[in-house]
């Protein structure tokens, strides 16, 4: 990403998760509701654990917004953790010699790696910032992209495809309105927009929970109103779906990105797959859009489209084999509360997240210290 720089920083059961972010041209409108909003939506989904229970997700915005609007400098955002109440000595600042360490690595986590890497003692150390927690303050930072796309008319939705072995039969249409189709699929426990799907899916999640166990699954994300040649087949750092890959990825327990139709892909041949043009009224169009709205790793102005695949979550209730670091006695893992299963909060993490490179490549293409220049120029050079 070349325009916007983003870091963030805080522990899972610290006093904060804090964030900042540079690069948002000045003059874009932006209040606390609109990313509480989507801090709302990450914290739901049929399958979370105990903690969201504690948790009630509000930003502080504390710098780069007056009266509403960015002013071009970077904005910083804090979010409280309300579990930090109950973590006081545990996760204490100034030395305290009260706390029992964790010896025992979770299969699947990032627990044995990360002591291995940092020289650590106790587990706790790694557990506290490789949890998904972290993701809550990416997701508010990513709001602030969200909200530009938006002002230029680009739309972000996504649902879920499967969950365990069950997958949905729901086909995206182009037809559908993206808002619709996210309000569909939020008013469904496993943002699933198949029926029948969704209840064999709430009975795998049941069925986990009840073993002490954690599933996984798939979701689509989907952009809209996108105009053509953002990214870039010049130069392979600057493809899009490759950068878009980079940072999706980054979501914690994701294994898997795909970009367009891959059952078409993989199956057919190329005379099946391209997606053939014709002309309608002098505008060249798609029969289909298999390629997910990308060629050449630039965007051709057709919804993109593409699918993640997370692994079961590896904090689980009833744990798997391991080792003591220390005495290197085989035992049962370290148990942590967890979620059994979290793809529709992932599915909204990769909505929200997607906005970073989507905002940065505009920026990149159409540039603009504001909105108003930004806007200017994305009216006048833009091609749908
Ligand atoms: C999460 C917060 C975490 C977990 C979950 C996601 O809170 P706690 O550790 O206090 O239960 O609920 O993270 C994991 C299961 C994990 O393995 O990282 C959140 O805010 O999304």
């Amino acid at each position: 990403m070349n325009k916007i720089r983003f870091l963030t920083a805080g522990e899972s059961h610290g006093k904060a998760l804090t964030g900042i972010i540079e690069g948002v041209p000045a003059g874009l409108s932006l209040d606390s509701n609109y990313i509480n909003k989507q801090l709302t939506r990450r914290q739901k989904g049929y399958g979370r654990g105990g903690r969201m229970k504690i948790e009630k997700d509000q930003v502080q915005i504390l710098s780069g917004v007056r009266y509403g609007k960015t002013m071009g400098s970077p904005i910083s955002l804090m979010i409280k953790n309300l579990d930090w109440d109950n973590w006081k000595d545990i996760m204490s600042i100034s030395a305290l010699n009260v706390s029992k360490k964790i010896t025992l690595p979770r299969p699947g986590h990032a627990d044995l790696a990360g002591i291995k890497k940092y020289d650590f003692k106790d587990i706790r150390d790694v557990i506290e910032r490789s949890s998904a927690r972290e993701t809550t303050m990416r997701v508010a930072l990513s709001c602030i992209c969200r909200k530009l796309l938006e002002d230029l008319g680009i739309s972000l939705c996504s649902h879920v495809t499967a969950i365990k072995n069950i997958d949905s039969f729901y086909k995206f249409d182009e037809s559908k309105n993206p808002i619709d189709l996210n309000d569909e699929a939020d008013d469904s426990p496993v943002r699933c927009l198949d029926e029948n799907a969704e209840k064999l899916m709430i009975n795998a999640i049941d069925q986990a929970k009840a073993n002490g166990d954690s599933v996984g699954g798939q979701f689509e994300v989907i952009a809209t109103g996108l105009p053509y040649g953002l990214g870039s087949y010049v130069h392979w750092d600057r493809k899009l779906h490759a950068q878009i890959s980079s940072m999706l990825m980054s979501i914690n327990a994701m294994k898997a990105i795909e970009f367009g139709n891959l059952d078409i892909i993989q199956n057919q041949t190329g005379s099946n797959v391209h997606d053939q043009m014709y002309n309608k009224d002098g505008q060249i169009k798609r029969r289909t859009n298999n390629s997910g709205g990308f060629e050449g790793g630039m965007t051709n102005s057709e919804p993109l489209i593409l699918r993640m695949t997370m692994k079961p979550l590896s904090s689980l209730v009833k744990p798997l084999d391991s080792v003591d670091i220390n005495s290197k006695v085989d035992k049962k893992a370290h148990r942590e509360r967890s979620d059994s299963c979290a793809v529709p909060a992932a599915s909204i993490i990769a909505e929200n997240t997607l906005s970073f490179v989507l905002a940065d490549a505009i920026l990149d293409k159409f540039g603009g210290d504001s909105m108003k220049q930004l806007q200017a120029h994305y009216k006048l050079t833009a091609k749908f």
